[in-house]
């Protein structure tokens, strides 16, 4: 049985929770971080040094850093259709995931952090503000590329749209100030269709 460690608010474990959900695929969720704590017990910390979430544990495997997660996973389970085994097919996808790494999440995080994890009196406005320029020069990039195709890694849904889908879902969720980006809202609209991203993602922002 494959074991999740983490918690469904958390944008690194929604990225493995959507990814099971669309393939259908048995596991057990265990509650653990912020406020549910327990990531920084030695246990812990001795299957995840960073202490962070999420963490896998399929029998003798331990597992954590979310793309990682959803490389193995998707290879593993999805029989090709989320991970495809030819590296030119694989490619696009790979590289949207490694960009939500280094560039989208760093952009929007203090935004999100700012206005949904911050009292008022706390936030910095300053801060927030230059995250959501960050975030809406980000996004433009990815409008533009998607103005050329269906889902970030060519004409199927793949991993490489769940990063990158989960922060689309914030951004669009943030009381924040939007420019018009019509290819990017057309695939969210396709993402917004999908069961297990309603159920997984869809859930408000906490
Ligand atoms: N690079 C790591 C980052 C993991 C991470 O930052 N997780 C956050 C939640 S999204 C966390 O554990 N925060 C502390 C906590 O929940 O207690 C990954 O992709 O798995």
């Amino acid at each position: 049985m494959i074991r999740i460690l983490g918690r469904p608010n958390s944008y690194n474990t929604q990225k493995v929770l959507w990814l099971l959900e669309e393939m259908g695929t048995k596991f057990e969720l265990e509650l653990y971080g912020l406020e549910h704590g327990g990531n920084h017990t030695p246990e812990y910390h001795t299957l995840n040094p960073n202490e962070l979430v999420p963490t896998l544990i399929e029998d003798d495997l331990v597992l954590w850093e979310s793309n990682s997660i959803l490389r193995y996973l998707a290879a593993k389970y999805s029989g090709g259709k989320f991970y495809p085994a030819d590296p030119r097919a694989r490619a696009p996808g790979d590289k949207w995931l490694d960009w939500a790494l280094t560039t989208l999440t760093p952009a929007i995080t203090p935004a999100f952090w700012g206005l949904i994890r911050s009292k008022p009196a706390e936030r910095d406005m300053a801060k927030i503000a230059e995250a959501v320029a960050r975030s809406n020069k980000s996004l433009a990039m990815l409008d533009r590329y998607l103005a050329d195709s269906t889902y970030v890694g060519g004409a199927e849904f793949g991993i490489g749209d769940i990063p990158v889908g989960i922060l689309t879902y914030r951004f669009f969720e943030l009381p924040i100030e939007r420019q018009r980006l019509p290819h990017l809202e057309a695939w969210y609209e396709r993402l917004r269709e999908r069961p297990a991203y309603r159920k997984c993602i869809m859930i408000g922002l906490t």
